[in-house]
């Protein structure tokens, strides 16, 4: 059995999302960030960085394993159920290639966002905020390229989609971004909303 601690954040759904979609057994234990609960004595034992997703795999080979890092936690996942990711080189090497790229050149921007917005509210400079932007649009617009030929972001539906979906799923209900003109990103993002795994963990990590 996983226990996941989580709320409703791109990197809480990244792993509440990954966990559903692998169909290992877990409880989702839900940290309500806005009461500091992740500052709690007992979670900070769990991740002295106050930060959720933490998993707690009861059932790890070694005895039981505390994991932080949403990416991580994918990771885990899809190889504990052997789900979500391919097992030849080839195919593992464009999901990570995928995951890189969600974290660092999606998600990092979108989180200078989320930090102009808890520093300066509705009311961010446009101009500075226009960076971030463009950096998150830029890679938005390519990944848009490459759906127009595929399915998925990396080969088979995998931890590379969830890693994407989850910050593009945040850019839309917390910065209120949605990129309707990038027709093939709107295509994927419906097919990953649509899928139940996904819908289940969205509904467990609960509402933004
Ligand atoms: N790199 C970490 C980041 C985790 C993180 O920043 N979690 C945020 C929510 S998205 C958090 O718990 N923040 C609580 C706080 O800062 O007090 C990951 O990918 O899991």
């Amino acid at each position: 059995m996983i226990d996941l601690y989580t709320a409703a954040t791109s990197n809480g759904l990244r792993a509440a999302i990954g966990l559903a979609e692998s169909g290992l057994r877990h409880t989702v234990r839900k940290i309500d960030l806005s009461k500091g609960e992740q500052r709690a004595p007992a979670f900070l034992k769990l991740n002295p960085a106050g930060h959720i997703p933490v998993i707690v795999d009861h059932g790890a080979a070694r005895g039981p394993l505390t994991l932080t890092e949403s990416t991580a936690i994918l990771i885990y996942v899809a190889e504990k159920s052997g789900r979500l990711l391919p097992s030849e080189p080839d195919g593992r090497a464009r999901v990570f290639e995928a995951l890189a790229n969600a974290m660092t050149d999606v998600y990092a921007p979108f989180e200078g966002l989320m930090h102009l917005h808890g520093e300066f509210g509705d009311k961010v400079p446009a101009e500075v905020a226009a960076g971030f932007d463009a950096l998150v649009r830029g890679a938005l617009t390519r990944i848009d390229g490459h759906l127009a030929g595929s399915e998925w972001v990396a080969g088979a539906f995998s931890i590379a989609d969830i890693a994407h979906y989850c910050t593009v799923w945040r850019l839309k209900t917390r910065l209120n971004r949605t990129y309707p003109d990038l027709a093939h990103l709107q295509r994927w993002f419906a097919a990953v909303a649509s899928r139940p795994g996904v819908q289940l963990g969205t509904s467990l990590a609960g509402r933004p």
